[in-house]
C-alpha cells in the first residue's frame, strides 16, 4: 500500500517508481489519499441521480423479459440488454431485489442494484470528466501503458445486506487482449471499503503465478443468430517462464487463505492487473460499499525481449541503414462479450486535444 505523502490528494506527491514496483510485484496496488473527497462525492451525488432515474419496471416492460438481474450465470450470458450494454448506461439488479410473483422491487429502489454500466465513461458526462482526469494518465503511463483504450466502466453498489459476493476470478478471463492480456482496471470506492462491508480481496503476486485458464467466449448460434457467451477452459495464457499447467486441485490448494483484505478508503485508488486473482465477499453489513471503477487494454506495441535487443543493436550501430522491423499493436479480442460498434470505438486514456473528441477538449488538464 502507498501513502499519497501528507495526505494532500497532490498528483506532484505521488512517487510514480514505487506504485509501478509495487504493482509489478503484487498485480495490484492500492494509493491511499490518491483523490480528494470532495471529487468522489460528485460521484456519488451523480450515481444518486442515475438511480433515481432507473426505472425498473419500464425497463422489464420494454424487453418483455427479466432483463435487468445480473448474475454471473446463464441468464446473463444470451441477453441482449447485458450483451448490448457496452455502449449504454444501463442497470442490473441484485439478484434478490426482485419479486417475481408481484412483479416489483422487494427492497427500496436505492438499495436495489448491482451494477450500472458499461459506458458512463462516456456517455456521462460527470463520469467522462472523472476518468479522463490528467492524474490516471500519470499512473497508468508509470506502470508503462502506452496506448490505453478504456473499454469498460461500471458502478458496483454492494449494497447493504443484498450485496452479493463476487467470485474470485482474473479480468483477462472477461477481458482479453491478443496476443498478451495488456488489461488493467482501476477501482474507486465511493465510500470507505472494508473488511465489514466486502472490500476487495486478492492472491498477492497471483498474476505471475496463475496462467489463465478460463475465458468467457463470445459465440454466435449458426441457428437463430444470436449472440451467446459460454466459459472455455484452456491453457489461453501464462507469463513466460511459467507455463505449467495447473489443475484444478492445485488451483484449490493455491487460492485458499491465500487472499488478502484490502481495505480501502474513499479517496483511494486500487491499480488492478487483469491477471490478478481477485475476490469480494457479500456485504452482510449495513454499510453500503459502493465503488466506480473503469477497465483498459494497451493498445501499444507488443514488445519481446528479441525486439528490444535487435532495437539496441541497431541503435548502436548507427551506420547501418537497415530499420528495425515495425512491432505489431495488441488488438482487442473479437471472442471478448464488450465490442466496439459501428457508432462508438474504445476511447484512448491519454487524449491530447488532438484526437478525435473535439467535445472534451482540454479536460485532461483542467480537472485537477
Ligand atoms: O467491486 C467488487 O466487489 C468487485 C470488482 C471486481 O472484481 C472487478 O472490477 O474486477
Amino acid at each position: 500500500m502507498l501513502k499519497n505523502s501528507n495526505n494532500k490528494n497532490d498528483e506532484n506527491n505521488l512517487d510514480l517508481d514505487a506504485i509501478s514496483t509495487l504493482f509489478n510485484r503484487d498485480g495490484f496496488v492500492l494509493i491511499e489519499n490518491f483523490l480528494p473527497t470532495t471529487m468522489i462525492d460528485e460521484l456519488l451525488i451523480e450515481t444518486k441521480n442515475l438511480v433515481e432515474q432507473f426505472d425498473p419496471q419500464q425497463t422489464l416492460n420494454n424487453d418483455n423479459e427479466e432483463v435487468t438481474i445480473f448474475s454471473a450465470g446463464q441468464k446473463q450470458s444470451t441477453n441482449e440488454y447485458f450483451l448490448g450494454s457496452g455502449d449504454k448506461i444501463r442497470y442490473f439488479l441484485e439478484q434478490d431485489a426482485w419479486d417475481e410473483k408481484n412483479n416489483s422491487l422487494r427492497v427500496p429502489k436505492i438499495n436495489s442494484l448491482n451494477k450500472i454500466g458499461h459506458a458512463l465513461h462516456w456517455l456521462n458526462p460527470v463520469f467522462k470528466r472523472f476518468t479522463f482526469q490528467q492524474r490516471f494518465q500519470n499512473i497508468v503511463r508509470s506502470i508503462g501503458f502506452e496506448d490505453p483504450l478504456v473499454v469498460q466502466s461500471m458502478v458496483i453498489f454492494k449494497n447493504p445486506r443484498i450485496g452479493t459476493e463476487v467470485p474470485d476470478h482474473q479480468d483477462a478471463t472477461f477481458l482479453y487482449s491478443t496476443p498478451d492480456p495488456r488489461v488493467m482496471g482501476v477501482w474507486l470506492p465511493l465510500q470507505d471499503a472494508t473488511e465489514t462491508n466486502g472490500c476487495l480481496q486478492f492472491i498477492p503476486g497471483s498474476h505471475r503465478t496463475h496462467p489463465l485458464q478460463k475465458r468467457w467466449i463470445r459465440h454466435l448460434d449458426p441457428i437463430d443468430g444470436r449472440v451467446y457467451m459460454e466459459y472455455v477452459h484452456r491453457d489461453w495464457y501464462s507469463i513466460p517462464g511459467n507455463n505449467h499447467h495447473i489443475d484444478s486441485d492445485e488451483k484449490e490448494l493455491l487460492n485458499k487463505s491465500k487472499f488478502i483484505s484490502v481495505p480501502a478508503s474513499k479517496g483511494s485508488c486500487l491499480l488492478i492487473d487483469g491477471l490478478v486473482v481477485h475476490r469480494s465477499d457479500p456485504n452482510l453489513s449495513d454499510k453500503a460499499r459502493p465503488a466506480y471503477t473503469f477497465h483498459i487494454f494497451d493498445q501499444g506495441f507488443v514488445h519481446d525481449k528479441y525486439d528490444d535487443d535487435e532495437r539496441k543493436i541497431l541503435e548502436h550501430q548507427s551506420t547501418t541503414t537497415s530499420k528495425p522491423k515495425p512491432k505489431p499493436k495488441r488488438q482487442w479480442n473479437p471472442f471478448n462479450w464488450i465490442q466496439p460498434t459501428d457508432q462508438y470505438s474504445f476511447p484512448r486514456l491519454y487524449r491530447n486535444g488532438h484526437d478525435d473528441d473535439n467535445d472534451y477538449d482540454g479536460v485532461s488538464s483542467d480537472f485537477k
